[in-house]
């Protein structure tokens, strides 16, 4: 039996990589040392892996900025603008592909979108009719040499050919999968260079836990069995992950591959079709099958993933061992493989570098490093390499079990007021006392707005200054009572700056706020932080999730303070800024002993008490951001329905409890709506916000042809770049709008918070976007 795991984290466990990319950016740094901090990385996260007990280490996850745009490297599928004549295909071309191309020949990035239902994003490869495919596999040649000079045994990973199609995009409008024979020919001369020296390789192909359309689902048979002409003698690895395989393990499972991977986490119900599947296969006669036989298929491993690579908590060992031995039972040792459901990409590096956390929840939690050890633990558990009764096993379960119990029966877990709280929770709750058409009066008289607002979404610039606050109160450098002060004189500034802007709507710009989610984390029960629990988001930049640990409660008022005081300067409206219970759940690790709905149950009454707090200060207006609502969709449609009941349900539960003028705001971004603007209605949110800078009228059509009934304020100028929009761009857009959308029923603001952007630009954008707003109000 082989233990082994798809993927590492790669930013390192001191987030070296982000380090030692961004001084190469900056020139403080030569590409040697930046890949001489490359390869320290690797070496080092093959040795953790073996040491914890990893049979075969995967070589290929690594990525300087994102493993997509290397494989299209490695493809060959680089747009012209990025060639700049003649240019190596080198870390500079990768770079600019990430990130584009200032100065006098500017040059738009690859767009960067969601991978999965993960925080990770991956840079879209693009396609059009005049692609060439030109594989070179030299930059993973070489990463498997390393591994193997250093003694390891590896598996290059690759992304497969149906995955790598289904992420790209044609952006000339034709369909991607014409250019899927010349794809296979080109993974074909890959794979044939990457066998000479590494026979193992494993081929991503996540696709397989979508619901795949027929015609799409068919391509897989034929497009695997020209890979295996092209390697016939190659270890082939297909690795499916992040939902259950369902309808796909046919398929699956009659490719001419030699070793599934199926992630048993999220897909537990795969395990016994599966095996039917393989034991059928071994009894039958190759004719019986309408599918195309090979050599191998009756002989196909499992590798079962039974460590959570979405969650840091740590494993039930005698739960994760069942389908083990199940497997083992049915298919022989030798056609079982264990490993954590998906990539360790998701989970931070190393909990042997939290010393700060409370000891009793350390003992529960495993991050990257942990997983690996647990993979062996229950490879061993299982295995009959003379291992289930050594010691070490032993010694290994029963801590494992002590843990468990622990866990299980520990009180700060178990809060019985949360319980009795969640019991006084009434349907009525979960709606505002009058419809919007009646309230929006109300709104519309204490507010006094002018038609078509203006506002942003809730951060201005973080500066160098605020941040090396927080890191002065971290350090104890300065004094809570010091960093206030300072803070206070930050949310001053942003007054400020909006009403020299002449903004309607004001914020109090969030300096306070280091990520959303931990702030309300740090802020709430239930949750703790971690001082270095880094996953990466995407390129050099991370997220810390808070974890979720137990029942949540809100032990006081978490942004009052704050936006009073912006009140208290401005006679204008200041927004009350709250972040959803969906998108704090989405961004934690959390809890994995309770139901999901509980969970977001529980943060939508600590949110509600918040909102009713702020409203109680005084404040008339408050946003609740869900910009991962939409990240949280499962990726199976059997689980969408109960998914967005709950979330939709803990939104309205969060933002109910109001009086009718008071006004709601939600704000969401990095998403498309289409498929769940039913639900985005059913918020009843008075007003949303919504990132529109790329597809901006689609969008727009989608509110339109849905009659969305509440108002929106489509986002007129794309934050996540620094050109600042001219006024006419902006009336452009918002005249636009007003085709769509009544007037008096939009509103005008950037698509996102502000906090990456510097002050300059941010001035300069909200001047135009209040002299658009003049002009279209003007004109009407
Ligand atoms: N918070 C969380 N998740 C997110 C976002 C967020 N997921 C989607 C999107 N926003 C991802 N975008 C970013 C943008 C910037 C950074 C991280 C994710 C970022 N991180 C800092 C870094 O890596 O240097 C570290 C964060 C910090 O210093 O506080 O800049 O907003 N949860
Ligand atoms: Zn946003």
């Amino acid at each position: 039996m082989r233990t082994h795991t798809l993927g590492f984290p790669r930013i390192g466990g001191n987030r070296e990589l982000k380090k030692a990319v961004e001084d190469y950016w900056k020139g403080a740094a030569t590409r040697q040392q930046l890949e001489d901090a490359a390869r320290a990385i690797r070496l080092r996260n093959w040795t953790l892996q073996r040491e914890a007990g990893i049979d075969v280490v995967p070589v290929g996850d690594f990525a300087l900025y994102d493993h997509i745009l290397d494989a299209a490297l490695l493809l060959g599928v680089i747009p012209p603008r990025f060639r700049n004549g003649d240019a190596p295909r080198d870390i500079d071309l990768m770079f600019r592909m990430a990130r584009g191309q200032g100065g006098d020949r500017p040059v738009v990035p690859l767009e960067m979108t969601k991978w999965f239902d993960t925080n990770y994003h991956y840079l879209v490869p693009e396609l059009d009719a005049a692609t060439t495919f030109a594989p070179d596999a030299a930059p993973l040649l070489a990463q498997i040499d390393e591994a193997l000079a250093a003694g390891f045994t590896p598996k290059a990973v690759l992304p497969g050919p149906m995955t790598f199609l289904w992420l790209s995009k044609r952006v000339d409008g034709g369909t991607r999968w014409s250019l899927l024979p010349a794809l296979l020919d080109a993974y074909g001369a890959l794979l044939r260079d990457v066998a000479a020296r590494c026979p193992l390789i494993q081929l991503d192909e996540p696709i397989l836990s979508l619901d795949l359309a027929d015609d799409i689902r068919s391509r897989f048979v034929p497009a695997y069995a020209r890979l295996r002409v092209a390697v016939p003698d190659a270890t082939l690895l297909l690795a499916s992950y992040f939902a259950p395989v369902g309808d796909n393990l046919p398929v699956a499972l009659s490719l001419p591959v030699d070793v599934v991977h199926l992630d048993l986490v999220r897909g537990p119900e795969d395990l016994t079709p599966a095996l039917d599947i393989l034991t059928r296969a071994a009894a039958r006669q190759p004719a019986d099958s309408g599918l195309p036989q090979s050599g191998s298929q009756s002989g196909i491993a499992l590798s079962l993933g039974v460590i959570n690579g979405r969650n840091v908590w740590c494993v039930d060992a005698d739960k994760a061992a069942t389908p083990v031995r199940a497997a083992v039972a049915a298919l022989g040792p030798d056609r079982v493989w264990v490993a954590p459901s998906c990539s360790l990409l998701h989970s931070p590096v190393d909990l042997d570098a939290e010393t700060g956390l409370d000891p009793e929840v350390a003992q529960w939690l495993a991050f990257a490093r942990q997983k690996c050890a647990e993979v062996r633990l229950v490879a061993d558990m299982c295995d009959l390499n003379g291992r289930a009764d050594a010691p070490e096993t032993a010694a290994a379960l029963a801590r494992n079990r002590a843990a468990l119990a622990a866990r299980a029966a520990s009180p700060v877990i178990h809060d019985p007021a949360v319980a009795v709280r969640a019991g006084t929770v009434t349907p009525e709750m979960g709606w505002r006392a009058t419809p919007y058409t009646a309230r929006i009066a109300a709104q519309r008289a204490a507010l006094r707005l002018p038609v078509l607002p203006t506002t942003t979404i809730g951060s201005f610039p973080q500066t160098a200054d605020i941040r090396a606050q927080r890191r002065k109160l971290r350090t104890g450098q300065i004094t809570e009572a010091q960093y206030d002060t300072a803070m206070r004189e930050a949310i001053a500034t942003a007054i400020r700056e909006q009403e020299a802007l002449g903004l309607d709507v004001l914020v109090h710009g969030e300096p306070e706020r280091n990520d959303m989610v931990e702030y309300f984390g740090e802020q709430l029960r239930g949750f703790c932080i971690t001082a270095n629990g880094w996953v990466q988001s995407y390129g050099t930049r991370c997220v810390k999730p808070p974890l979720l640990y137990g029942d949540v409660s809100r032990p006081g008022p978490m942004t009052v303070r704050w936006i009073t005081h912006a009140q208290s300067l401005t006679d204008k409206p200041v927004k009350g800024m709250l972040t959803g219970p969906v998108t704090i759940a989405c961004w934690s690790f959390v809890r994995d002993d309770v139901p999901r709905p509980v969970v977001f149950r529980q943060l939508a009454l600590a949110i509600r008490d918040e909102v009713a707090d702020l409203e109680a200060a005084g404040i008339g207006v408050i946003q609740i951001d869900e910009p991962a609502l939409r990240e949280g969709l499962p990726l199976r449609r059997a689980a969408h329905a109960a998914y967005l009941d709950a979330a939709v349900g803990a939104f309205r539960l969060a933002s109910s409890g109001v009086r009718d003028a008071t006004q709601i705001h939600t704000h969401m971004c990095y998403c498309d709506f289409h498929d769940i603007i039913d639900y985005v209605a059913a918020l009843d949110a008075d007003v949303i916000s919504l990132e529109a800078s790329r597809s901006r009228m689609e969008l727009l059509e989608v509110f339109a042809t849905h009659a969305y009934p509440n108002e929106v304020g489509p986002g007129v100028h794309d934050i996540h770049s620094p050109r600042v929009p001219s006024i006419d761009e902006m009336e452009t857009l918002l005249r636009a709008a007003s085709r769509v959308l009544p007037l008096d029923r939009l509103w005008a603001n950037p698509d996102c918070g502000l906090k990456t952007r510097d002050w300059p630009e941010t001035r300069a954008s909200l001047a135009h976007l209040v002299a658009a707003a003049a002009r279209v109000r003007g004109g009407v």
